[in-house]
């Protein structure tokens, strides 16, 4: 009877954990830039990063940027060819659609067997690796504002830009990693290096803040599917397949001078928080994970391994050319380009065959790129192209001095600056939703049926353009 009743304990333990699957054995160290998380449970303590030790349900918030923990696994991940697309663990975190807050992975071997993580951490280069705008050996420096409520913490980057994490009304408690429970950290100050990337985020168009999937490569990027843990998402494509989350795969691994490195096994993984920036009301961008897997060998699951990616562009440009920057991927490492075909959504847009973007036009702009012959290898970014200069009418009028008020609005709008002219409104996607004839500055223009969001004015038309933007609430 009692040996019945141990082996139902065990079985239901075996189930519990996803029978024999490899999760996290033990956190080495958790130490958080400051955030609104920090100093409270269930995200930012030393027992939240416990709570990603056999399973993934935990809570862990890594702060702001250059925020970290170091985890083992009990037994080697393999970097094993024949896992699912060659992948070979996997993150969960807690994005959303359209909010993602990359984490940076960093995995090592305990080449000299001491348990202890002191070997050579590798990078595994995601696809924002690659981007002009990615820097390595970024360091910010965070000052302790002091004090036992929520304020604003200071911090200065290694380039001589500073800036606040942001106290906000919904996280009362310091941001800052407070000595009982983070000892390790200098009452006063410290900085935190690690490699930052720009994301493409847009936090300037509240309640619809996003900050936009990284494409393969980031913790804290994508969503989870409802499969098993041990069958892992292809990170390759843009649906959540088999247990979602992110996949990573050790050949990813590269060295300081980005070369990769070709990795069999792996015992340790530091997730880092990539990304500095405010997220408006979400408060600071702060990578989450709340568990990590092993991925179960074994073949059988096949797909696409071959992706097409284009940095993506600032929300609003106005400059005359862009290099554009481009990549094709195959199982996550980069092959050379092949030819490459342009489609853009406005006749005033080009792109060169050296990926350079010419403009002679403004509004909404859509370019899409598909490898030549293969339209299933497609990618496309979107931005809001604004003259840039001082743009004239063709009666000589000058439009420089144009306002909008009030902004945001509810019910009425004026807009002032010019004599007469016609508008057209347009949705963030592009779509005209209002025409307005002969407008005379000042006038009564009514807004109450607009749904709430953000517009985009033209005023004019032909060479004499202008842009004014509206928060409608
Ligand atoms: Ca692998
Ligand atoms: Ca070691
Ligand atoms: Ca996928
Ligand atoms: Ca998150």
């Amino acid at each position: 009877m009692l040996a019945r009743t141990i082996f139902t304990y065990i079985l239901l333990i075996l189930s519990c954990v996803g029978a024999g699957a490899q999760y996290i054995t033990g956190v080495m160290e958790y130490r958080p830039a400051p955030g609104q998380f920090i100093n409270s449970m269930p995200w930012g303590c030393p027992v939240s990063a416990r709570s990603l030790v056999s399973g993934v349900n935990g809570t862990l918030s890594l702060g702001a940027f250059g925020g970290y923990v170091i985890f083992r696994f009990e037994t080697a991940v393999e970097n094993d060819s024949d896992n699912p697309f060659g992948i070979d663990f996997t993150i969960f975190g807690n994005p959303m659609t359209d909010w993602s807050e990359p984490g940076m992975v960093w995995v090592m071997e305990d080449k000299n067997e001491n348990g202890l993580p002191d070997d050579t951490w590798f990078e595994l280069a995601g696809s924002d690796y690659y981007f002009s705008s990615t820097l390595k050996d970024y360091r910010v420096t965070y000052t302790n504002p002091g004090g036992v409520e929520a304020s604003d913490v200071p911090w200065e980057d290694h380039l001589g830009n500073s800036g606040k994490i942001r106290a906000n009304s919904a996280h009362t408690q310091p941001y800052y990693p407070l000595t009982d429970s983070f000892p390790a950290i200098s009452a006063d100050g410290y900085t935190l290096t690690g490699t930052l990337i720009q994301g493409a985020i847009d936090v300037e168009h509240p309640p619809g803040n996003k900050s936009l999937r990284r494409a393969f490569g980031y913790a804290d990027n994508q969503i989870r599917g409802s499969g098993s843990h041990t069958v892992p998402d292809n990170p390759y494509t843009a649906e959540v397949e088999n247990s979602g989350g992110d996949a990573f795969d050790i050949s990813w691994a590269v060295d300081r001078e980005g070369n990769f490195v070709d990795l069999d096994r792996i015992h340790f993984v530091k997730v880092q928080n990539g990304i500095l920036h405010e997220g408006g009301w979400l408060g600071e961008l702060s990578t989450e994970i709340t568990g990590v897997v092993d991925v179960a060998a074994g073949p059988g699951l096949s797909g696409n391994l071959d992706l097409l990616v284009i940095q993506d562009l600032p929300l609003e440009i106005d400059t005359g050319t862009i290099q554009m920057e481009l990549f094709l991927f195959h199982m996550g490492r980069p092959v050379s380009l092949p030819p490459i075909q342009w489609i853009v959504s406005e006749e005033w847009a080009a792109v060169d065959e050296n990926q350079v973007l010419s403009l002679s036009g403004s509004g909404p702009l859509t370019l899409s790129a598909f490898v030549t012959g293969v339209p299933s290898l497609y990618a496309s970014v979107s931005t809001l192209v604004t003259p840039g200069l001082l743009v004239f009418s063709t009666a000589g009028e000058s439009l420089s001095r144009l306002s909008l008020y009030p902004n945001p609005a509810r019910e009425i709008i004026h807009i002032t600056g010019m004599k007469e002219a016609n508008l057209i409104f347009y949705d963030l996607s592009g779509k005209m939703v209002r025409q307005v004839q002969n407008y005379l500055a000042g006038g009564d223009i009514h807004i109450h049926d607009l749904s709430p969001g953000v517009y985009l004015i033209q005023i004019g038309e032909g060479s004499a353009i202008r842009w004014l933007k509206l928060l409608k609430q």
